[in-house]
């Protein structure tokens, strides 16, 4: 038997094996009693000790010569670094974040640092960053994410803000969707492998197996551009629809409901504010335009027949109405998820079993599990003493515009003056929109400083690289919401090169800018801290001490089934439990909206057609999330390489679409829209909607052949467009872009992405 270890990541857990003398991974493999384990396992074996991995501490050679400040080379592919030890390097990152914090105050540090890191609840990559930043007086920070941005702003004003924590904790489960629905209507679908992914992973995957039960006696409709992203043997009627128009779709479905009496008005006039400004809108009353099925009709591609019958289906039975998160990743998309609250609403079941509105079923795997989240030990972060913030999406916008006024949430913010961004757990040039805005973003910078396990495209971008240990090289502790068992991570291999764990870099750091993060612990002690805090905190579950929990590695998690929370409360009792709202009810025309006279976001939803309509630009691209890896993660891993087509990330085409273009399977494609060009390899099939086509986001920006394209391997986001979802909520509208696709016959230049940058002696 070869030595073996287990370990977790957002897709899941699993075993690792290691060569004999236990010194490399050489297989990672799901446990057996995983149901549906994530195929993204497949990448942490060839990932671990790929050439991509950083080694030691580097220095841009320009940065070292030039000393901070701004620089346009900043990414260039023939960039180079210059490697140091450990003491030298921490002496630089100290000595930069003491000049920037002493010249230009705390605020010019940058240290909102988005992204997933990894699981793991002391190596958390953000709460390490932060505390650390906290303790040598603080940073501008981000609020809200990528995932669902501006959903995270608007409902609150809708249903209020414990409303949202219920919508996303305790949403009609799966098991109430087998035992009362009768329809289910997901908005984006309800892909399996989004379901592979919750943060902090799951000990098993279960939701494919929910989703089997509950679609033996419910009808899954899934509304769609693509007609997998449902699966197969779930039996779903798929309806196409066009995107970025369901808030069309929805109008015409809530119409239907008011002119054929199918609305509930009791619920309405008990339980909800502003109903009659709806009623008036869909008429036509107050816009001259009746959303009839018959006007969604072409603005959808549904049918008006499909629309109504739809809705009277809706109304005769026990209905579920759910959007996923990709709904509002789009420019205005914030009114899709308005408008299907709204068509919940009107059909009168918030707060019913198995009925009403859900926001993450096919977007997280944990949704609607049932299962009340217990609280799981956490690494304290200390507190900020700088107000500045952005909504993480503004990143662009805040270093290209120093002192700038955007609007947000009916405020404004004033943009701080950055000199130093501090990344640690995230891959903006993964997630950002607009890549090639980023890197002029990024060149404004004085310094940029990034910790990774990988040269990825902004570790590339950094002009220093603090290389640090991966969950396979650092003890830590794991489990997903509403798990069924806390999970220990235990040191399978040691770090590679010179890679540290970052609680030993900040250590460091924090004692040479004469303060403490570590508190005379070491990172072992701190697990047991953080673990035995948690056991012995009020509300925490019996759990043994912490080393009869490592001895065995991993405790079970009780799981309690949630019971009907707030919305069945409140649709109980109104009066006795109202929403956290202005009225205490569900707002469906919001006064404070109305008030905040924003030019794209009004009192009640509305739909307004996509702005972006250049006839140049005729398809309609969906930027979708990765089946075989996490975002960017791994992308060099053997899964994740088993998807890629011409040695690059696919794009998929309507078999009309590819033939109209003269491309065939395996084909490279040259993709244009308005911000950028990329090479893709062609897939062709009939699951999409002619004129839609897709490809998944996290391909690996390289930007190495500008003269053929912005990134050759095929990273969507040199396509995406880097402004706002709306003046409300200043989120990301990475899920679509306006493209031009076209047969690539030129040289096809070798994907460069993953390989580390050339090192330089001095
Ligand atoms: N166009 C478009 N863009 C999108 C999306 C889309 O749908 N369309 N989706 C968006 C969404 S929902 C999200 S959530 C974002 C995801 O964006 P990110 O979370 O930034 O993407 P990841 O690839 O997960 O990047 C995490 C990085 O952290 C590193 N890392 C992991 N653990 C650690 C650690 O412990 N320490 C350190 N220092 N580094 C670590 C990994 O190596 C990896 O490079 O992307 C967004 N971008
Ligand atoms: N395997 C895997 N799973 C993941 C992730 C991953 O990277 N890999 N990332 C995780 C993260 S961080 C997040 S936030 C979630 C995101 O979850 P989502 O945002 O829900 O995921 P997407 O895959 O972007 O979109 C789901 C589907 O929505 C459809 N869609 C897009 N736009 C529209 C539209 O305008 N209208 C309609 N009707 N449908 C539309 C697309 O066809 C797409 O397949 O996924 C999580 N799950
Ligand atoms: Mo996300």
């Amino acid at each position: 038997m070869p030595p073996t270890g287990q370990s977790s990541a957002h897709w899941g857990t699993f075993r690792v094996e290691l060569s004999p003398d236990g010194e490399r991974v050489v297989a990672a493999r799901p446990f057996p009693n995983d149901p549906d384990a994530a195929p993204a396992i497949g990448n942490v074996a060839s990932g671990q000790h790929h050439r991509s991995r950083i080694a030691r501490p580097a220095v841009r050679r320009r940065w070292l010569r030039n000393g901070p400040g701004p620089d346009a080379r900043r990414g260039a592919p023939d960039d180079e670094y210059v490697e140091l030890d450990w003491d030298d390097a921490l002496d630089l990152v100290a000595g930069e974040l003491a000049r920037v914090r002493d010249t230009h105050g705390n605020s010019a540090i940058y240290g909102g640092s988005y992204g997933w890191g990894s699981a793991g609840r002391f190596h958390h990559a953000q709460s390490q960053l932060h505390r650390f930043l906290n303790a040598i007086g603080g940073y501008t920070s981000s609020v809200n994410d990528y995932s669902r941005g501006a959903s995270l702003v608007l409902l609150p004003h809708l249903i209020g803000r414990d409303g949202m924590a219920e919508l996303r904790s305790r949403p009609p489960s799966w098991a109430q969707l087998a035992e009362h629905t009768d329809l289910f209507l997901s908005f984006g679908g309800l892909r399996r492998s989004n379901s592979w992914v919750v943060p902090g992973g799951a000990d098993r995957h279960t939701g494919s197996e929910r989703a089997r039960l509950a679609a033996a006696s419910t009808h899954l409709v899934s509304l769609s551009a693509q007609r997998d992203d449902v699966l197969d043997e779930l039996g779903a009627q798929w309806i196409g629809v066009r995107p970025g128009t369901d808030a069309a779709l929805i109008f015409a479905l809530i119409h239907t409901l008011v002119v054929e009496g199918l609305a509930d008005d009791d619920f309405l006039r008990t339980h909800t504010a502003g109903a009659e400004r709806v009623r008036a809108y869909v008429r036509g009353e107050s816009d001259g335009t009746p959303k009839t099925p018959e006007w969604a009709a072409p603005l959808t591609g549904v049918t008006a027949s499909t629309i109504r019958a739809l809705a009277r289906r809706a109304a005769a039975g026990r209905t579920l109405i759910n959007v996923t998160y990709s709904l509002q990743r789009h420019r205005g998309g914030e009114q899709a998820v308005f408008a299907a609250l709204t068509l919940a609403a009107f059909l009168g079941q918030i707060g019913l079993p198995g009925g009403g509105f859900s926001h993450g079923y096919g977007s997280m795997g944990d949704y609607g599990n049932g299962f009340e989240q217990v609280p799981l030990p956490t690494f304290p972060q200390g507190r900020n003493p700088v107000a500045e913030f952005i909504p993480c999406a503004r990143i662009s916008d805040l270093l290209l515009h120093p002192g700038a006024r955007i609007p947000y949430d009916g405020g404004t913010l004033t943009l701080p003056d950055i000199r130093l961004a501090y990344w640690a757990g995230g891959n903006p040039f993964h997630h950002h929109q607009d890549l090639r805005r980023l890197e002029r973003a990024f060149a404004r910078l004085d310094t940029l400083i990034v910790h990774e396990f990988h040269w990825t495209p902004t570790a590339r971008h950094a002009d220093i690289v603090l290389p640090a240990a991966n969950p396979l090289e650092r003890e830590d502790i794991a489990a997903g919401p509403g798990d069924a068992r806390l999970r220990a991570m235990p040191r399978v291999v040691a770090p590679r090169g010179q890679a540290r764990e970052e609680f030993w870099i900040y250590d460091r750091l924090a004692r040479r800018l004469g303060t403490d993060v570590a508190e005379g612990l070491d990172s072992r002690q701190w697990l047991e801290r953080i673990y035995e805090q948690w056991r012995e905190s009020p509300g925490s579950p019996q759990v043994p001490p912490f080393a009869d929990f490592w001895e065995a590695q991993g405790t079970p998690l009780p799981q309690v089934p949630y019971a009907d929370g707030a919305f069945a409360r409140f649709r109980a009792d109104p009066l006795a439990h109202p929403l956290a709202t202005p009225t205490g009810r569900i707002e469906l025309f919001s006064e404070i909206l109305h008030r905040f006279g924003l030019p794209d976001v009004a009192g009640h939803a509305v739909w307004r057609p996509a702005s972006d309509a250049d006839p140049a630009f005729d398809l309609e691209l969906l930027c979708t999330q990765p089946s075989h890896r996490l975002h960017s993660q791994l992308d060099m891993g053997a899964a994740s390489q088993s998807t890629k087509v011409a040695g690059r990330e696919p794009i998929r085409l309507h078999p009309a679409d590819a033939a109209a273009r003269g491309l065939l399977a395996g084909d490279v494609a040259r993709v244009r829209s308005a911000q950028g060009t990329l090479l893709a390899g062609v897939v062709v099939t009939d699951a999409l909607l002619p004129g839609v086509v897709q490809m998944h986001t996290g391909a690996w920006f390289d930007p190495s052949a500008p003269e053929i394209a912005d990134c050759v391997n095929g990273n969507v986001n040199v396509l995406t467009r880097d402004v706002g979802t709306s003046t409300l909520t200043q989120a990301s509208n990475g899920a679509r872009v306006r493209v031009r696709v076209e047969r690539y016959d030129g040289p096809v230049p070798p994907v460069r992405a993953y390989e580390p940058p050339v090192f330089a002696a001095t």
